[in-house]
Protein backbone atom coordinates (compact mmCIF):
# COMPACT_ATOMS: atom_id res chain seq x y z
CA UNK A 1 0.00 0.00 0.00
CA UNK A 2 1.26 3.86 -1.07
CA UNK A 3 0.94 5.58 1.71
CA UNK A 4 1.02 9.93 0.77
CA UNK A 5 3.55 11.79 2.61
CA UNK A 6 2.18 15.54 3.21
CA UNK A 7 4.74 16.93 5.28
CA UNK A 8 6.34 18.93 2.42
CA UNK A 9 3.27 20.86 1.22
CA UNK A 10 2.17 21.41 4.46
CA UNK A 11 4.84 22.83 5.85
CA UNK A 12 6.33 24.64 2.83
CA UNK A 13 4.30 28.27 3.06
CA UNK A 14 6.24 28.05 6.63
CA UNK A 15 9.51 27.53 5.15
CA UNK A 16 8.65 30.54 3.01
CA UNK A 17 8.09 32.52 5.34
CA UNK A 18 11.00 31.80 7.40
CA UNK A 19 13.31 32.35 4.97
CA UNK A 20 11.42 35.80 4.04
CA UNK A 21 12.28 36.60 7.89
CA UNK A 22 15.54 35.35 7.91
CA UNK A 23 16.45 37.67 4.46
CA UNK A 24 14.63 40.56 6.61
CA UNK A 25 16.50 40.07 9.58
CA UNK A 26 19.72 39.71 7.94
CA UNK A 27 19.04 42.76 5.68
CA UNK A 28 18.90 44.75 8.34
CA UNK A 29 21.72 43.57 10.48
CA UNK A 30 19.49 42.15 13.14
CA UNK A 31 20.68 39.04 15.01
CA UNK A 32 17.33 36.68 16.32
CA UNK A 33 17.98 34.32 19.31
CA UNK A 34 15.23 31.75 19.49
CA UNK A 35 14.33 30.70 23.30
CA UNK A 36 12.45 27.71 23.49
CA UNK A 37 12.15 25.26 26.32
CA UNK A 38 9.32 23.63 28.25
CA UNK A 39 6.45 25.49 29.58
CA UNK A 40 7.89 27.04 33.54
CA UNK A 41 11.72 26.03 32.37
CA UNK A 42 12.79 29.56 33.39
CA UNK A 43 13.09 30.77 29.50
CA UNK A 44 11.22 34.42 30.79
CA UNK A 45 13.23 34.97 33.90
CA UNK A 46 16.55 34.15 31.62
CA UNK A 47 15.62 37.17 29.22
CA UNK A 48 14.98 39.29 33.08
CA UNK A 49 18.34 38.27 33.79
CA UNK A 50 20.66 38.99 30.75
CA UNK A 51 18.48 41.95 28.96
CA UNK A 52 19.59 44.76 31.62
CA UNK A 53 23.38 43.72 30.51
CA UNK A 54 22.78 43.08 27.40
CA UNK A 55 21.24 46.73 26.49
CA UNK A 56 23.71 48.40 27.98
CA UNK A 57 25.59 47.41 24.87
CA UNK A 58 23.30 46.64 22.19
CA UNK A 59 19.65 47.59 21.67
CA UNK A 60 17.24 44.42 22.36
CA UNK A 61 13.75 43.92 21.35
CA UNK A 62 11.32 40.82 21.96
CA UNK A 63 8.74 39.06 20.66
CA UNK A 64 7.09 37.17 22.97
CA UNK A 65 5.36 34.30 22.58
CA UNK A 66 2.04 33.34 24.55
CA UNK A 67 -0.61 30.61 24.56
CA UNK A 68 -3.62 33.64 25.52
CA UNK A 69 -1.46 36.14 28.23
CA UNK A 70 0.44 39.09 28.07
CA UNK A 71 2.05 38.75 31.45
CA UNK A 72 5.62 37.76 30.21
CA UNK A 73 5.02 40.67 27.87
CA UNK A 74 4.84 42.86 30.83
CA UNK A 75 7.46 41.50 32.41
CA UNK A 76 10.02 42.12 29.49
CA UNK A 77 8.48 45.86 28.56
CA UNK A 78 9.06 46.36 32.87
CA UNK A 79 13.15 46.56 31.51
CA UNK A 80 12.12 48.97 28.91
CA UNK A 81 12.92 47.29 26.21
CA UNK A 82 10.37 47.40 23.18
CA UNK A 83 8.53 44.01 23.49
CA UNK A 84 5.82 42.52 20.83
CA UNK A 85 3.49 40.07 21.83
CA UNK A 86 2.56 37.05 19.80
CA UNK A 87 -0.48 35.36 20.97
CA UNK A 88 -0.63 31.67 19.21
CA UNK A 89 -4.32 31.00 20.67
CA UNK A 90 -3.53 27.53 21.83
CA UNK A 91 -1.08 26.47 19.64
CA UNK A 92 2.20 25.49 21.33
CA UNK A 93 4.48 27.61 18.92
CA UNK A 94 5.61 30.34 17.24
CA UNK A 95 5.05 30.02 13.42
CA UNK A 96 7.21 31.50 11.00
CA UNK A 97 3.65 33.19 9.41
CA UNK A 98 3.00 34.60 12.58
CA UNK A 99 6.22 36.34 13.36
CA UNK A 100 6.53 37.42 9.60
CA UNK A 101 3.41 39.73 10.52
CA UNK A 102 5.42 41.46 13.33
CA UNK A 103 9.16 40.85 12.05
CA UNK A 104 9.47 43.76 9.41
CA UNK A 105 8.51 46.09 12.22
CA UNK A 106 10.83 44.59 15.04
CA UNK A 107 13.71 44.87 12.10
CA UNK A 108 13.39 48.43 11.54
CA UNK A 109 15.24 49.90 14.33
CA UNK A 110 18.09 48.07 14.08
CA UNK A 111 17.71 45.98 17.12
CA UNK A 112 18.99 42.46 18.44
CA UNK A 113 15.96 40.70 18.71
CA UNK A 114 15.10 38.02 21.48
CA UNK A 115 12.23 35.79 20.75
CA UNK A 116 10.76 33.83 24.04
CA UNK A 117 8.73 31.04 22.37
CA UNK A 118 6.73 28.60 23.99
CA UNK A 119 8.01 24.68 24.03
CA UNK A 120 8.21 24.62 19.97
CA UNK A 121 10.43 26.32 17.26
CA UNK A 122 8.85 29.25 15.45
CA UNK A 123 11.63 28.37 13.02
CA UNK A 124 14.92 26.71 12.61
CA UNK A 125 16.85 27.20 15.36
CA UNK A 126 19.77 28.91 13.93
CA UNK A 127 17.73 32.03 12.44
N1 LIG B 1 14.97 27.30 41.11
C1 LIG B 1 14.91 27.97 39.96
N2 LIG B 1 13.74 28.51 39.62
C2 LIG B 1 13.71 29.18 38.44
C3 LIG B 1 14.84 29.33 37.61
N3 LIG B 1 14.49 30.05 36.53
C4 LIG B 1 13.20 30.33 36.69
N4 LIG B 1 12.72 29.83 37.85
C5 LIG B 1 11.35 29.93 38.36
O1 LIG B 1 10.52 29.11 37.56
C6 LIG B 1 9.25 29.72 37.40
C7 LIG B 1 8.93 29.86 35.90
O2 LIG B 1 9.87 30.77 35.32
P1 LIG B 1 9.56 31.56 33.99
O3 LIG B 1 10.77 32.35 33.68
O4 LIG B 1 8.27 32.32 34.10
O5 LIG B 1 9.40 30.36 32.99
P2 LIG B 1 8.96 30.40 31.44
O6 LIG B 1 9.72 29.33 30.75
O7 LIG B 1 9.07 31.77 30.89
O8 LIG B 1 7.42 29.99 31.60
P3 LIG B 1 6.29 30.02 30.45
O9 LIG B 1 6.45 31.30 29.69
O10 LIG B 1 5.02 29.97 31.25
O11 LIG B 1 6.51 28.81 29.62
C8 LIG B 1 9.29 31.06 38.14
O12 LIG B 1 8.70 30.91 39.41
C9 LIG B 1 10.78 31.34 38.24
O13 LIG B 1 11.06 32.13 39.36
C10 LIG B 1 16.07 28.74 38.03
O14 LIG B 1 17.11 28.81 37.37
N5 LIG B 1 16.04 28.06 39.22
MG1 LIG C 1 7.67 32.92 29.86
Amino acid sequence: MKIEVLKKSLFANNEKAAEENRRLLRSHDVLAVNVMGGAGCGKTTLLECVIPLLSREIGVAVLEGDLATTRDAARIAALRVPVIQLLTEGGCHLTATLVQAVAQEAAAPKIEVKIDGEDGAWFPPEV
